[in-house]
């Protein structure tokens, strides 16, 4: 199916509409932020579903009882997504716990005027692309990516769910409330998931100790995760995430877009990158 059939345009972005009714972004329009919330905020496939399970067992300190028994999409709910309208997020205790994949520009009123605390995630863009590639193939409300030069063509252009990848990582840079953001990437945790954890705790206030840090640390890993149905997305039916064409965990690692691209594809994405991000200061750890 085309994008005309599957993907609503929300403030000049394309939203599936499976998940996006016109009255969850009015919900979201009209929600009303706490100053103490914590809202990981990516670009689809940078890391979303690995936050949802590291940030509550930072808020529990250690404590599995939320990741063992909630699916990652209540326990830290996707804002714009439907299921946030049925959850009563105003009956939750704070400090609550939210995900978004909106871009800086599409957030509502009193995200600006509250300032809750945002962790942003990164990833290789071309690791993006890769579990991107995948991931469309297999979920049933996106537009099937065809070949790869084809499905190149349209996330460099940014006729992708959820727009550019460049627009969205330079406007969550470019945020004014720097305070409260905490930028990390996906490759950082690959590399040292105790210390990213044990960051991540600070940013949100927790002190935790050197064994409650590797517990929740060896609890996040790719393995573990896996075998996590409340996180392994083995309860979503088969007929909107073929995890038989492609796992939702697929690999979990970073540099895998060697395995798809072919030179000159990789040259296409190197030229475009260095254009579109060439007045970022920020220093990204795949440079
Ligand atoms: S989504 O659809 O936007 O919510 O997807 P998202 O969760 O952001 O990204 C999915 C990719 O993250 C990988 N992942 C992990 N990698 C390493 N360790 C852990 N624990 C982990 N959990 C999720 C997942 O495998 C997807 O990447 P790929 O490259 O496709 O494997």
């Amino acid at each position: 199916m085309s994008e005309a059939e599957l993907y609503t345009e929300y403030k000049g972005i394309y939203l599936p509409k499976h998940l996006h009714p016109p009255e969850s972004l009015k919900f979201l329009e009209e929600f009303t932020f706490r100053h103490d919330d914590i809202i990981v905020v990516t670009y689809p496939k940078s890391g979303t579903t690995w936050m949802q399970e590291i940030v509550p067992l930072i808020q529990s300190e250690g404590d599995m009882a939320s990741v063992l028994t909630i699916p990652n999409w209540d326990r830290m709910p996707w804002l714009e997504e439907y299921r946030a309208m049925l959850l009563n997020l105003d009956q939750r205790p704070s400090p609550r716990l939210f995900a978004s994949h909106f871009h800086y520009s599409m957030m509502p009123e009193s995200f600006f005027r509250v300032k809750p605390k945002v962790i942003y995630v990164m990833r290789n863009p071309k690791d993006v692309f890769t579990s991107s590639f995948h991931f469309c193939g297999m979920a049933s409300f996106l537009v099937k990516p065809g070949t790869v030069d084809e499905f190149l063509e349209k996330f460099l252009s940014g006729k992708v769910m959820l727009g550019s990848w460049f627009d969205h990582v330079k406007g969550w840079l470019n945020a004014e409330e720097q305070g409260r953001v905490m930028y990390i990437s996906y490759e950082e945790m690959i590399l040292d998931l105790n210390d990213s954890v044990s960051r991540i705790a600070r940013f949100m206030g927790k002190s935790l100790s050197e064994e409650v840090t590797k517990k929740i640390a060896d609890r996040c890993t790719f393995k573990s995760m896996k075998q996590n149905k409340m996180s392994n997305y083995s309860l979503v039916p088969q007929e909107v995430f073929d995890q038989k064409k492609s796992e939702f965990l697929r690999k979990g690692i970073a540099g895998d877009w060697k395995n798809l691209f072919t030179e000159t594809q990789m040259e296409t994405f190197d030229a475009v990158y260095k254009e579109k991000m060439k007045e970022v200061k920020f220093r990204f750890i795949w440079d």
